[in-house]
Order: C-alpha cells, then structure tokens, then sequence
C-alpha cells in the first residue's frame, strides 16, 4: 500500500535552542515566559506542538503521545464550578488609603494608620446570569473589595445597593433559584423579568425595598466606574477598651453616578456583551484610574435604638440624615489583573474576613452569609489551599499548623504541625497563645430574657415604609423610569395572580405607583392591596437616594464619538477631540471604513467601523462630514440607527448641515436643544456632560 509522504502542516522547525538548564528548585514556566521553549507540564521540551504522534502518515494516533494526552486532558478540566451567583464579574488590582483616621472607634490598622495604603484587589459582578452572560442586564452589580492589610485580608462583600432583598440568609437559596432562569426551560438567562422571580416578590414583601432599587435606573448602570458600593449590613467596630461602634460602609464614585436608558441597556447586549468589562480595562489602561471614597455612617446602641426600623435587617438602609456619612479614604484602581482566570474567577471573597478592631453585628442575614462563602469556595477551588492562590494570599506574614490537603503548594519544614509542642526547640513553629494582637470578638452581652427558637424579631415586620421614603425621594424622570420597568417586567409575567398580587403589594408602597403600573399594564380596576403586617409610615425624603441628582455634570470618564467619512473637516474633527479630551473624554473616530483621508489630510486609521461601533458606546456623538458622503449616508442602516439610538437615549449630538439634511431627516429627527452644530464646540461640550431629560416624554410611553 503507498503511504503518502509525512507533511507536517503549521510545524515550525524544531528549535535548536536547548532548553535552560533548571538548578535545583528553580521554576521555569512556560506561562510566565521564563522559558524558551514549550514544555510539557513536566518540563519536557516539545518538538512539535502542531501534530499528534502517528504510527505512520495517515495512520491512527498513537496512545502513547503523551504530549498529546497531557494538552488534552488540561483543556478538559480547564472549566471550574460557576460561582452560584455573581458568576460574571470584572476585576482591578488596587490600593486603598486611609486619609481621615478612626482613632478612638476602632483598632484595625486599616482603619487607624493615617496614610496607610493598602493594595485591593475589587472585583464587580452581576448577581443573576452565568459566567459568560452579558454585562448590562438589569440587577443588582456585586461590589467586593479584599484589602490586603497589615494584619492580614479584610473583605468588604457588597452590592451597589444599600438593601438587600431578604432578612434571613435561610431564604437565600429560595430567593436565588426564584430569579434565576427558570428551571425546566432554562431561561431567560440573566433577567428577572419572568414568573418565578414575580412569584416569589409578591409572596415576600419583604424584598420590596431592593426591588425598587434594582426596578430604578441603579439596575442598569453605564460603568462600573460609576457605581456606588454599599456594605450593607451594620458591622461592629471596637476599641482598645471594648467599646463598640456600630458601622455601615459606602463607597462613592469620585466620577459620580451614571446610569443607562433602558432601551440602550437592552440593545447594549448585543452590541457588546463584554460593554462593562471593557470600560473598566479601557479606563485602567488609558491612565484613568477609577477611584471612590470609602465612607462611614457611625451610631451607638442607644443611636439605633431610636430608628424608626431595625439596623439589624438588611432589608433597611439608614437614611444620610439620620446618620451622615464620614469620608475615611479612598480607593484607586489602576492595575487590570494579568490573567482573567487566575484572578478574576479565583479570588475568593468572604465577609467572615475581618481583621482585629471590626467584628459582625447579629444580622441574621449576615450571619448565614459567614457560612456560605467558605463553603462555596470549598466547592469552587477543589479545597482549603485555596488561600494559597496568589489573589487569595494574605500580602502579610501569616503561619499556622494547617497542613496537606489538596494541591498544597507550601511545603512546611519540622517535626512540629501542632502545639503545645516541646520539640519545636528552635520556636521557628507559629505560637498561638502570644499573639496579643489578635482577632477578638466583641464582647456582646447576651440579653436575659433571650430564647432558642426559628425567629423573626418583630422589629423586622415593617416592609413598607422605606421602599415609600425611597420613591418620594425620587425626581420625576426617576419615578417614570421606576414605574415604566415594572410595567415592563410585569408584562412579561405569564401568570396573571403574580402580575395582580405584585400590583397589590405596591398600593401599600404607593397608591399612585400602584396605578401607573396598573395603567402601563392595561389593569382595568386596581387589584386590591395585599394585607399588610404593619402599614408603611412616611419618612421625609432623603435627596441622596436619589440618582440624577449624583450624576456629575462632567466629561471625565466619558467616551465621545465622531462620526466621519472621506473628506471630512478634519480641522473641526481635531477643535471637538481636543477640547473633549481637555475635559476628560475619551474621543473615538468612526467611519463606515477603516480608513478615510480627511479635508487636506493623508488617509488615517479611524478607531471603529460604523457598523461595529454604534452611538450605545458613546455618551455623546458629533458629525463632521463632506455633504455628499452624508447623503450616501442617508441608506445606510448603521448612520440611521446610529443617530436614531442616540437621539433615542438622550444623547448630546453635534450634527453638521449635511448630516442635518440628509440622515438626521432619514431617521425622523427633528433637532432639539440637545443638538448643536460641529461648529459650537463649547456648547457641545457643555451639553454632552449630561444627558438631555427634557427629550425623553416626546420619544417614549412612560408609565
Ligand atoms: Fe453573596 C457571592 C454580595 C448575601 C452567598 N455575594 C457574592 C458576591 C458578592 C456578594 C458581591 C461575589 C463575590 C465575588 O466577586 O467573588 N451577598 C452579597 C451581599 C449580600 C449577599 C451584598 C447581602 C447583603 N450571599 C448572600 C447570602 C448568601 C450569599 C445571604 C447565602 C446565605 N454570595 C454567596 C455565595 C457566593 C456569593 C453563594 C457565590 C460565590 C462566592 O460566594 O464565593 O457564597
């Protein structure tokens, strides 16, 4: 039988290179670049990484390639468990500062140690949908901080909401499962808008405070850059005399707040999935760092004892002018990980990490939490050396008698792995009876009347009354936008009970919102009231509850496009991108080629094609084109909808004559105040720090 002559297709000549000489306890891996050639997992050099090894040409592959096996079998088990939840996040190394000190509250040195820094490692998160799912879904974002402190790793676990949506952590799978995609069809991935979740709010009025969070614009923020973080619940923090001061935590944006449209939101998922994640690693990688102060709401036993609500639910936030923020530092994130992997779905956050001087309160929610995560974790990272991953690692000197276990990559010298030990005659082995620094509980005195049993304190009955604060304290766009995402959540709920019940439970938040969404709905009569175990009480409005009214009025941060064509005034082009990158945006030039030469200019490469770069990324758009390539324009798709969308999501535009004429006309614009010519560089830049409300009621229905 002929055989054809052995070809190796995409084989590099074997190197002649000869693989460094490894010395006793070196490392060379491949993975860092330390090495020359490829190796198997062994170090063994390979000869050939395009071909498998074959008993002739065109015969079977060989069981003894183990070069193969080995590539192969590592692909296999590449994949580790999801996280339950927040499976898709985005992470940034760091450093916290301590600019204003606590001295006196508590003793974490974190907190103590005036212009201490601290490096962070933060990872933002959706709750809802998978690791590969989209970024701008409506839902809560997770914002976890790990503080890799003197006195060893502090984790802040938060959300950028100051509520959460159940009071016992007993609830938390019930409440998970239920917004989840549903479990015999397997959708909708990463959405609450379905049954299950309705269901299970209607049934809960307690998670009716989050919901209106999540229901308002916070739910579909423009950058994780530009997201608040909150801790949530109340914490301990303690002195060196024992004294306690109860502690809630906030991280705000020095960029401030900034939020989506929903229909940008919606079609954003397509247009890039990956829109959150980018942002972030454009920024750090452009220099513009985002940084946020960490604030602090302070208050005594007796403080929260005359609340109107109990500190202890989760559920409850504590109004700003109950308790005011103290600014106590701030954190820079300037560093993308290196490795999605190794970092991102590696670390490991856990609020059961604190650090001596802090300490948990007794929120039941809480409580449940400091269970949960190590055993995730457990579960996800295949065992307990998961605090041996670099991202998990204590950056301070840390020692115990922990041993073995799974991939234990330390290896510990000595006879001694316990104590009290007398063998350990050099005293190189960790000593835990003098360490006076140590973690210690607060002391917390247990009431006299207490008893065991499967309880909800009556104090956490009141379900009303701070969703109600929470909508009086909102502005007119904000309540439309709030009653307009529930009519369109509700509307996608099949079953009509659910849809009726929920409405029930917001006549007990607000009869007015109750009757917007009735109406938005097509409700012909209100459905009653759902019975209420306590009645809402009104709270005064709290204006930092508000989002519009934290949103700055600034460039920094933002990202302006410039739409061209061949022959564009290049001159106009580089007057906008100069006076917009003087304010802090990031400007990118889109054309419908990759290249054009503009008015008196070579050609030069623009930084996105039209039809891959759609005005969803921009946060305000101008046009400078040659007349006759804007009529040309004018039958394309992507030139209309690119205005269309961002006329639609109130969008600043700066719009020359020929676009005016001619595609502005196509997509049915008629200009507003929020369009100016190319020419008024100051007004546009002026108009492009904010997004124009005052178009919304003439473009959408809202509730
Ligand atoms: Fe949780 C992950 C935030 C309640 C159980 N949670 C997780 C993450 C964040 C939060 C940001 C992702 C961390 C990361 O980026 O890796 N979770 C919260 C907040 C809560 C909360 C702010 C309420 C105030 N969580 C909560 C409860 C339970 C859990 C009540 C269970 C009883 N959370 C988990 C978990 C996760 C998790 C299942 C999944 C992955 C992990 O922990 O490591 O254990």
């Amino acid at each position: 039988m002929a055989t054809k002559k052995a070809a190796r297709p995409g084989a590099s000549a074997p190197s002649r290179k000869r693989p460094a000489q490894a010395t006793g306890g070196e490392t060379h891996q491949t993975a860092t670049g330390k090495r020359d050639v490829m190796t198997t997992a062994q170090g063994i050099p390979v000869s050939d990484n395009q071909n498998s090894l074959r008993a002739y040409p065109r015969g079977p592959t060989l069981l003894e390639d183990f070069v193969l096996r080995e590539k192969i079998t590592h692909f296999d088990h590449e994949r580790i468990p999801d996280r339950i939840v927040h499976a898709r996040g985005s992470a940034a190394h760091g450093y916290f500062e301590l600019t204003h000190p606590l001295t006196g509250i508590t003793t974490a040195r974190l907190f103590t140690d005036k212009g201490l820094r601290v490096p962070v490692f933060t990872r933002f998160s959706t709750v809802a949908g998978g690791a590969g799912s989209v970024d701008t879904p409506r839902d809560v974002r997770g914002f976890a901080v790990k503080f890799y402190t003197p006195e060893g790793n502090y984790d802040l676990v938060g959300n950028n909401l100051p509520v959460f949506a159940i009071q016992d952590a007993m609830k938390f799978p019930d409440f998970i499962h239920a917004v989840k995609m549903e479990p015999d069809r397997g959708f909708p991935q990463a959405a609450s808008a379905h049954d299950t979740f309705w269901d299970f709010v209607s049934l809960s009025p307690e998670t009716l405070n989050m919901v209106m969070w999540a229901m308002s614009d916070r739910g579909i923020p423009r950058s994780l850059r530009m997201i608040e973080g909150f801790g949530i619940h109340s914490f301990r923090f303690f002195n060196e005399a024992g004294d306690s001061t109860f502690v809630r935590f906030h991280w705000r944006p020095r960029l401030g707040l900034q939020s989506l449209v929903w229909d940008e939101s919606a079609k954003l998922q397509g247009a890039d999935n990956d829109f959150h994640r980018r942002d972030l690693f454009d920024a750090i990688n452009a220099g513009q760092y985002p940084e946020w102060d960490l604030a602090v709401q302070l208050f005594t036993e007796d403080e929260a004892d005359a609340f109107p609500f109990d500190h202890l639910d989760a559920t409850k936030l504590i109004p700003e002018e109950l308790v005011p923020l103290r600014v106590v530092g701030r954190m820079v994130l300037d560093r993308n990980p290196d490795n999605h992997f190794a970092e991102n779905d590696q670390v490991a956050f856990c609020p059961a990490n604190l650090v001596p001087g802090i300490d948990f309160s007794n929120d039941p929610l809480l409580q449940g939490r400091l269970f949960s995560y190590l055993d995730t974790q457990l579960w996800r990272l295949g065992g307990p050396n998961f605090t041996q991953i670099p991202v998990n690692a204590p950056k301070c000197p840390f020692a115990n008698h922990q041993r073995d276990a799974h991939m234990q990559m330390q290896v510990p010298k000595g006879r001694v792995a316990y104590e009290p030990a007398s063998l350990d005659k050099d005293g190189s082995t960790p000593n835990g009876r003098e360490t006076p620094a140590g973690f210690r509980s607060f002391a917390e005195r247990a009431p006299d009347d207490g008893r065991k049993g499967r309880l909800r304190a009556e104090s956490f009955a009141d379900h009303y009354s701070q969703p109600r604060l929470f909508w009086n304290s909102q502005s007119d766009v904000e309540r439309a936008h709030i009653a307009s995402a529930l009519v369109f959540e509700l509307a996608k709920v099949e079953d009509d009970p659910v849809r009726e019940r929920t409405v029930g439970q917001l006549r007990n938040i607000d009869q007015g919102l109750a009757q917007r969404v009735a109406d938005g709905l097509g409700m012909k009569a209100l459905p009653a009231a759902e019975p209420a175990a306590v009645p809402a009480i009104d709270m005064p409005p709290s204006p930092a509850l508000a989002l519009i009214g934290k949103m700055k009025d600034t460039l920094e941060g933002r990202c302006i496009g410039i739409l061209v064509a061949e022959g564009s005034d290049g001159k106009q082009v580089d007057a906008i991108r100069s006076a917009a990158e003087k304010a802090g945006a990031i400007v990118k030039i889109v054309a419908p080629k990759l290249h054009v030469a503009m008015k008196g200019g070579k050609p030069r490469k623009v930084d996105g094609q039209l039809a891959g770069t759609p005005s969803l990324v921009f946060d305000a758009v101008a046009s400078v084109l040659d007349p006759a390539e804007a009529e040309k324009l004018a039958k394309d798709g992507a030139a209309i909808d690119w205005f269309r969308d961002a006329f639609g999501h109130l969008k600043a535009i700066a719009a020359c004559g020929g676009t005016r004429q001619h595609i502005l006309k196509a997509a049915g614009i008629k200009p507003d105040a929020g369009v100016v010519e190319p020419g008024d560089v100051k007004g546009f830049i002026k108009l492009a720090k904010t997004r124009q409300w005052a178009r919304e009621p003439r473009l959408r229905t809202l509730a």
